[in-house]
């Protein structure tokens, strides 16, 4: 699948994940406002810094602001170094430069030619609550491009943030390589069909999992290193590699009837990709009620200091506390709007 996907690694977060798929042979950008998280990756082939960019400090307007300053240079990098028609952006969706770009990136690059995904990180519980503003607009933002492939989401409260990243991209690289590894008289996975599963629109999970049994399989899938998946929700595609004792029926009963399933043999771990999911409303929600309690301080701590630059944050807040985002089901992808469109929407 080398040939058929590749990465554009954003932001620190975005940096340390995509480090880790470049080791194992797949095209990787990495953009940054900073040029010291920048030099963390010494053995990143391609590096592109943001000129004037200094590190966003958690302020996503600054980082949509560079990225739009800058666009014509960054898409041009992209397209000289990415020829791979399906890219994956990653970011974390609590900082600065990763949450603002991230799914404008996304929504800018997806064209006929490109199907475009997303790797993104909710933050722990125990983080800022300015993570959590940046974490609820980012998604805001993601949830409303219908164009949108794939989205896989790490929860960083399901475990200790550096062991998520190895985590992912082992799970994703064996589901990747599924086509390549198990071959079966009784059905093969081909590369059409892994494309297929990841450009559904939705949130989407992976898991490679050591398993002699139906019930390890679907326990691991309902306690893994994602945002939790709602319940009695709908699933797209449930592709898989199975080990012989595992039945996809049973998959399929623990997580939901999909519109179609791709099924092999596994001679080894299991591996298994679920797309299509809804996006994950309950764990948003309580990023959400972390900002909200904590919006009377914020504005007193605020008020005391003089200082403004969270109200914009704290502002957004107040519009959409009337108006939450109930959990939409996928739509169907539609046709890109003009760069400029993208780019005021998210300026505004
Ligand atoms: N899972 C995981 N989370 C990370 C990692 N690095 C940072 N984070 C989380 O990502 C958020 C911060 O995002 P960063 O990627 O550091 O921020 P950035 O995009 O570089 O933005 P600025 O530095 O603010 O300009 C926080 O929620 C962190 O807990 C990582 O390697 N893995
Ligand atoms: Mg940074």
């Amino acid at each position: 699948m080398k040939n058929k996907i590749a990465f554009v690694a954003v932001g620190q977060a975005g940096g340390n994940i995509g480090r880790l798929f470049e080791e194992k042979g797949y095209t990787v950008i990495y953009i940054n406002t900073s040029q010291e998280d920048l030099d963390t990756l010494t053995a990143a082939k391609y590096k592109y810094h943001i000129p004037d960019g200094e590190g966003c400090n958690k302020d996503r307007h600054k980082a949509k602001q560079l990225v739009v300053d800058d666009f014509d240079r960054i898409a041009a990098e992209i397209d000289s170094k990415i020829t791979q028609k399906m890219i994956f952006v990653i970011f974390a969706a609590g900082g600065g430069t990763g949450s603002g770009a991230g799914p404008m990136l996304i929504d800018l690059l997806t064209d006929e030619d490109k199907t475009v995904g997303a790797i993104t990180i909710i933050p722990a519980k125990t983080e800022s609550v300015k993570s959590h503003i940046n974490a609820y607009e980012c998604f805001s933002e993601l949830v409303e491009i219908d164009a949108t492939a794939a989205c896989f989401i790490l929860d960083n409260d399901r475990g200790e943030k550096m062991k998520l990243n190895p985590a992912f991209v082992d799970a994703f690289c064996s589901f990747l390589e599924i086509p390549e590894k198990c071959k079966s008289e009784e059905g093969n996975i081909d590369k059409a069909e892994i494309e297929e599963t990841l450009k559904a629109h939705g949130m989407a999970v992976v898991l490679r999992k050591k398993a002699d049994n139906s019930a390890k399989v679907i326990d691991a899938l309902k306690d893994n290193i994602f945002a939790p998946i709602e319940s009695d929700q709908a699933v797209k595609y449930i592709t898989a590699a199975l080990p012989a004792k595992i039945a996809m029926t049973d998959i399929q009963k623990a997580a939901g009837v999909p519109i179609d399933t791709f099924q092999t043999v596994s001679k080894d771990d299991a591996a298994i990709c679920l797309s299509g999911l809804s996006y994950p409303t309950t764990r948003l929600e309580t990023v959400y009620k972390r900002v909200d309690d904590s919006r009377e301080t914020i504005i007193k701590n605020l008020s005391a200091t003089k200082e403004t630059s969270l109200k914009k944050g704290v502002n957004f807040l107040d519009e959409i506390s009337g108006g939450r985002k109930s959990s939409k089901q996928p739509e169907p992808p539609k046709r890109p709007k003009a760069r400029r469109d993208i780019m005021s929407k998210y300026l505004n």
